[in-house]
């Protein structure tokens, strides 16, 4: 059975879970990282060496980093399906999971570690209000993007969606102020109908550290 090694919390591995439960494949799920631990054990760097999660194993193939996983585990088990054949199609799509690694992620840590991940009562950081302007901006490129189709690149749920909805999802569940996201509120709406991001996603984070550990506690 294919083996998933990463703590229920982490976007990364919401990603590995949510095209796992996409797929109806079945796994087994080791909660790893975090208050979790485990990834400096030496088995775990042997498999992955960069002491980070998510990790899996499929057979005998053994995989790190996420978008990564997602391409691999739509290519092999959904062709045609999450991962587009055609590939001006597959590039439309693919092209969401870069921009979130390199341009979205980027944008979205520091917010997000002023809020949720920031010690209770503790004041925002210096900077806030230019990053959370920053991370709008690159909302809006999603937003604008739903103006073209009801998925991020198409009718149908594929590759691209899996990596832009777990951020939709924590963008739009931070406590912070947002700009007016029509398409995004919408969008956001069409991935809960999806059962495998119900349960994989939208997973509650808590409001500060203290909360958040609780949490990672509680959901592994
Ligand atoms: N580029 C990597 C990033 C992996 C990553 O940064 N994972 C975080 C969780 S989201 C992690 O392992 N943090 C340390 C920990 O959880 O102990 C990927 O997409 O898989």
């Amino acid at each position: 059975m294919l083996k998933v090694w990463g703590r229920a919390n982490s976007i990364n591995v919401q990603k590995v879970m949510w095209t796992l439960g996409e797929l109806g494949l079945a796994y087994e799920r080791t909660p790893v990282g975090g208050s979790f631990g485990g990834t400096a054990d030496p088995a775990y760097r042997a498999m992955n060496p960069n002491g980070l999660v998510p990790t899996i194993l499929d057979g005998d193939t053994v995989l790190w980093e996420s978008n990564a996983i997602v391409r691999y585990l739509a290519a092999k088990y959904d062709a045609g399906g999450l991962w587009p054949e055609d590939p001006l199609a597959c590039g439309r799509s693919d092209r969401w999971m870069d921009w979130t690694a390199t341009t979205l992620s980027p944008a979205m840590t520091p917010v997000f570690m002023a809020t949720v991940r920031a010690p209770r009562n503790a004041p925002p950081p210096e900077d806030f209000s230019a990053a959370l302007d920053k991370l709008s901006s690159q909302f809006r490129i999603i937003e604008e993007a739903l103006s073209r189709s009801d998925y991020i690149a198409g009718t149908r749920l594929t590759i691209g969606d899996i990596a832009v909805g777990v951020f939709v999802a924590r963008y739009l569940r931070m406590p912070i102020t947002r700009p007016l996201l029509p398409r995004i509120e919408v969008y956001f709406a069409r991935l809960k109908e999806h059962p495998a991001f119900r349960t994989h996603v939208m997973v509650p984070f808590g409001t500060c550290q203290e909360e958040w550990a609780a949490l990672e506690r509680e959901h592994g």
